[in-house]
């Protein structure tokens, strides 16, 4: 099926996988990332690492408080992250191995590097992640709450970041991009690429799993 036309089923629960190489796979789904498994669970997190509302107050709340004290040592060390940067602490009590907090931008009109800066968050959190050797990670839709980034322009950055980092990796084979409603999963399930083609410019193709 074509990565360009696709028919999205509209009754059921479904996922879309992007098979972009043999195993390295892009899976795109609905859920709450907090009770989704993967070595590494990315948190959209606040330049302060402070757990905060949204997906970040949720990894918190789920992971325990050694993830807050971790990121307050972080914080205290090298001071506040700026947009764009990731770093890693435990995963508490959270089903992966680690959590990876990544600042993405706050969408200022589109015109302050909002793209750049949102894909940094994507790329930097997969260099961390196969730097720790891990095979999976597990992405929320960052920067597409309180920060105020369009779904429909942050599904394009975001899917085609995953996909050039899926290429880059040693170790990273597995990218879930778990989308907690279902109007943005059907946005990013429809994400053309095109206007970011991936760096090789390989075609890859898609699949649609129902539940
Ligand atoms: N699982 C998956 N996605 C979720 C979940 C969940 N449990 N909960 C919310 N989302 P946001 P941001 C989605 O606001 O825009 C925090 O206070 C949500 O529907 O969590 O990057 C931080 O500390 C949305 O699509 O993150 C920062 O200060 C997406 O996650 C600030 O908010 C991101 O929404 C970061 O804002």
């Amino acid at each position: 099926m074509s990565a360009y036309a696709m028919d999205l089923p509209r009754d059921k629960e479904y996922f879309v996988d992007l098979h972009i190489g043999d195993p390295e796979l892009v899976r795109l789904i609905r859920g709450d990332i907090t009770k989704y498994h993967a070595d590494a669970i990315v948190n959209a997190a606040n330049s302060q690492l402070l757990p905060g509302g949204g997906v970040c107050g949720a990894i918190h709340q789920a992971g325990g408080v050694a993830i807050a004290e971790e990121c307050a040592r972080i914080r205290s060390e090298r001071g506040p992250l700026s947009p764009g940067q990731a770093v890693a602490t435990t995963a508490g009590r959270l089903d992966a191995k680690f959590v990876i907090h990544a600042v993405g931008p706050v969408w200022q009109g589109g015109n302050d590097g909002e793209p750049e800066t949102l894909s940094g968050c994507y790329r930097e959190s997969m260099r961390i992640a196969d730097e720790l050797k891990l095979s999976s990670i597990a992405f929320p839709a960052i920067s597409t709450g309180i920060f105020g980034y369009p779904v429909e322009q942050a599904a394009w950055v975001a899917v085609s970041s995953v996909i050039e980092g899926l290429r880059f990796a040693k170790h990273l084979v597995f990218v879930s991009v778990v989308l907690f409603d279902k109007s943005s999963l059907d946005v990013f399930a429809s994400a053309k690429t095109s206007r970011r083609p991936p760096v090789s410019g390989n075609p890859y193709k898609v699949s649609i799993g129902t539940m």
